[in-house]
């Protein structure tokens, strides 16, 4: 078991040491500020408030505009998501907008779909072209037949859009190759969602337990400052992870335990917490359903059992229950946020939530608080047309559980499937590398060909673009302006996205790319706004927002509502018995397990280990891993190997290898770092590089989407579980 390190180390580790001076902080701090100051500039400087795109989080920042350049970015401290601090990422975020490979002109495609052969176009021959297609699949088809996917802020008024145009095919991969299972898993339990950012109350937790979320490599600002801040507080910290995470460095009890078993162990968990009288038995009493078969249910897992599954020692199992036990009920159960791993995974977090109610966790300070929220109306505009046809991914009649539609499902309507209602022929694509974020890739690129029509806004040509048919370059979060962020939080806020430079090249924000189609899609109806400008102004002036003073702010915050029981918040559960429910009576009448059941995932053959993926701190999938400045910090991934296992194959530390699945396919080159910090059954890398894409400058490392072959769909909502894939090496 590591030593704990402090607070301060932590944050270094993760790249965030430096309060406030964002730009120098931390980890790598030289090489970003190095890459931005490359010019002496001599003019004002001017700041302006935006928040950050590098991922979903949202932070609040300041940008410094000398010249008309951007020379730094900072956390707002303003802002309750930044408290002042930027990650390394949004730190590099100028990397993005100035990264010279970026799309400059609209592009219409000249050879066969997937070559990534395009022309350059004008922006009224790209806009009246995909109109075209656009009127031409709603005419011939339906509007149905047109599937929207999309990833990030900038989508809003292109899903509005869509919405009028009337597609109900609306997806992003955040669900259903995310944090779908989460949401469902929760929502059946307590009858709410857990939502972004989540309502963990991680700064004021008595005892933090993370399953695979890897704080501090999963740089979600917010949560990795609150993490330092646990730490600083004393809270106990257990970490569960066949990897030794940088969490697992701070963590007082590290559980390697085997991919793949974690429910048993929360089952296990959940044995001696209930036959040790160890949970709250007030709060079950009065708020939970089910007690009873839950105490029977899981009389199977005890300590001895589990540890044969797991590989974690019955008196660990039991030293780490009572611990829960003895701190509770400031316990938090992180939720995880990836976590389609092995597709049986809303069975998975239910546990976690059923683990939180024994605990009496839920609605309680240093567990999860209720978010205040403030109400921030849309612009009213017409109504949007009912569509004809339910949404084409059939998760109506086979998931009706799942809360958004799913990206894999409209990816599978793609194919003609008989007696199906709806066969998607046209995709429109922002800001989201599906090639890459769907598992099976090829079934993507078949689906891709299969197409009458693509269209795709990205900022890069990235792989997904190579499959358009039109280009949309768009413009980059510092170049726009998007709809403000209405966040539930602490202290609710709303938080403004506004152009800190001009759109460069050719680029065109989202807003005006969707105003220009409704006109040439007779939708106009729908945009009684000249501008995005206008439109936050008839929002905010709704809400008795001061626009002015948001945009001198970047945010506005709202007072503190009570967020625990214990403050008086009242002890409401929507569910359909109004109470916790340990038992799902939901869950039974759909046929499925009522209660989660452990089930083997199978181990890798003889030779082959089971692939896991991950984060680095300083990118964001594969949408940062082309970004010069971050590229200086890391530009490769590495295939990380126990020890125990190279010295079994002859790999050395820094060696060059391929991977190939059990299906034959094979990766890109890939380092090999050898560690002890893995277990010998698994391997790791980070996920996002080995781009092929050709207008990219950085195709270094290996892809694991390429890997994922096979996927395990969740039965409860059509998640799919990538995490089931085994690799042996082969150079
Ligand atoms: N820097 C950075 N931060 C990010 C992102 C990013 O791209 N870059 N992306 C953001 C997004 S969208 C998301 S969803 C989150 C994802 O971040 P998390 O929700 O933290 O992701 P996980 O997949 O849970 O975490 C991967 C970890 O799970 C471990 N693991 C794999 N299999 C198992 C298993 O069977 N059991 C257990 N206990 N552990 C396992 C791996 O070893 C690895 O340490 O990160 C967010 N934060
Ligand atoms: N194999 C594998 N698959 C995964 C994961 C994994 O770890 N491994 N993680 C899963 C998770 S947790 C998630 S949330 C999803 C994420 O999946 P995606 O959202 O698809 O993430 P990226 O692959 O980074 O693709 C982002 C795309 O958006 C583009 N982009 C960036 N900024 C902008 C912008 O401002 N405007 C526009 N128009 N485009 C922009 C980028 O250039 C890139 O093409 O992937 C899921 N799939
Ligand atoms: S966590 Fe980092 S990349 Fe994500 S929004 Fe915040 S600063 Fe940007
Ligand atoms: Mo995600």
């Amino acid at each position: 078991m590591a030593s704990r390190i402090s607070r301060r180390s932590f944050l270094k580790l993760a790249g965030m040491a430096s309060a406030g001076v964002a730009v120098a902080g931390g980890l790598g701090g030289a090489a970003i500020k190095a890459a931005m100051k490359e010019t002496v500039r001599s003019g004002e400087v001017k700041e302006v408030a935006t928040f950050c795109e590098l991922c979903f989080w949202k932070c609040g920042m300041i940008a410094k505009v000398q010249d008309g350049k951007i020379v730094k970015l900072e956390g707002n401290k303003k802002h309750p998501l930044s408290n002042g601090k930027l990650c390394p990422r949004g730190n590099g975020a100028t990397g993005l907008t100035y990264d010279p490979d970026r799309l400059k002109t609209p592009m219409i495609r000249t050879k066969n779909r997937g070559q990534e052969m395009f022309r350059e176009a004008t922006w009224d021959e790209a806009l009246d072209y995909t109109a075209e297609k656009m009127t031409g699949i709603k005419e011939k088809y339906g509007p149905e037949c047109l599937a929207f996917f999309n990833h990030g802020y900038g989508a809003s008024q292109l899903k509005h859009l869509l919405q009028a145009y009337g597609t109900p095919n609306i997806a992003a991969p955040s669900y259903a190759q995310c944090r779908g299972p989460r949401e469902v898993a929760f929502d059946l339990t307590y009858g709410e969602e857990i939502g972004s950012p989540e309502r963990v109350d991680i700064k004021n937790t008595r005892m933090l337990v993370l399953l695979g979320s890897h704080l501090g490599e999963n740089m979600h600002n917010t949560q990795v400052q609150e993490f330092a801040d646990a730490i600083d507080n004393g809270a106990k910290i257990v970490v569960v992870d066949p990897r030794f995470s940088t969490a697992a460095g701070k963590a007082d009890w590290y559980l390697p335990i085997k991919a793949g078993t974690d429910l048993a162990l929360l089952l296990s968990w959940m044995n001696v917490i209930i036959n040790e009288g160890l949970y709250d038995k007030e709060y079950v009493h009065s708020y939970a359903f089910g007690f009873e078969q839950l105490k029977a249910h899981v009389q199977a897992y005890t300590p001895e059992r589990v540890w044969t599954i797991t590989g974690i020692k019955p008196e660990l199992i039991r030293a780490t229950a009572r611990e829960m036990g003895h701190q509770k009920p400031g316990v938090l159960i992180h939720p995880g946020r990836h976590v389609t791993w092995y597709g049986d995974d809303t069975q998975r977090v239910r546990a976690i939530a059923m683990l939180t109610a024994l605990l009496g966790a839920w609605g309680r300070k240093g567990g999860y608080f209720y978010p205040g929220s403030v109400d921030v109306p849309k612009v009213k505009t017409k109504t949007y047309p009912t569509p004809n046809r339910s949404r084409a991914d059939l998760m109506i009649k086979n998931y009706p559980l799942a809360s958004h539609v799913l990206a894999s499902g409209l990816c599978d309507a793609t194919f003609p499937i008989p007696n199906s209602q709806c066969h998607i022929r046209g995709w429109f694509v922002y800001g989201t590398n599906l090639v890459h974020s769907l598992p099976n890739p090829e079934q993507t690129r078949r689906a891709l060909s299969e197409l009458e029509f693509v269209v795709v806004s990205d900022v890069l040509p990235m792989e997904i673009t190579g499959w358009a048919d039109v280009i949309l370059p768009d413009a980059t979060f510092l170049e726009r302006h998007d709809d403000v962020h209405v966040a539930s939080w602490r202290e609710p806020f709303v938080s403004l996205r506004q152009p800190v430079i001009e759109p460069m090249y050719e680029s065109r924000p989202p807003w005006w790319v969707a105003k220009e189609l409704a006109k040439r899609l007779d939708l106009e109806e729908y945009f009684p706004w000249n501008n995005m400008e206008e439109y936050l102004g008839m929002r905010l002036e709704n809400a008795g927002i001061n626009f002015e003073q948001l945009k001198k702010d970047g945010v506005v915050t709202f007072p503190r509502q009570p967020m625990y029981l214990e403050e008086g918040v009242p002890p409401a559960f929507y569910t359909p018995s109004g109470k916790i429910e340990l038992y799902s009576p939901r869950l039974a009448e759909q046929g499925q397990d009522p209660m989660p059941t452990f089930q083997h995932h199978g181990d890798p053959p003889e030779g082959y280990y089971r692939l896991l993926f991950g984060r680095a701190p300083v990118h964001t999938f594969g949408r940062t891993t082309n970004n010069p400045v971050l590229n200086r910090i890391m530009d490769e991934n590495e295939i990380w190997v126990n020890r125990h296992v190279a010295d079994k194959w002859g790999l050395k530390n820094g060696q060059k290898v391929i991977l190939q699945n059990q299906d034959g396919v094979k990766s890109n080159q890939i380092k090999v770092k050898v560690t002890e910090r893995i277990r010998n059954d698994c391997v790791y890398m980070v996920h996002g590089f080995g781009h092929k894409s050709r207008g990219l400058s950085n195709h270094k490392g290996a892809d694991d989407s390429s890997l994922v072959t096979k996927y395990n769909t969740d039965p409860i909502m059509g998640g799919t579980g990538m995490n089931v894939n085994f690799v042996t090496f082969i150079a």
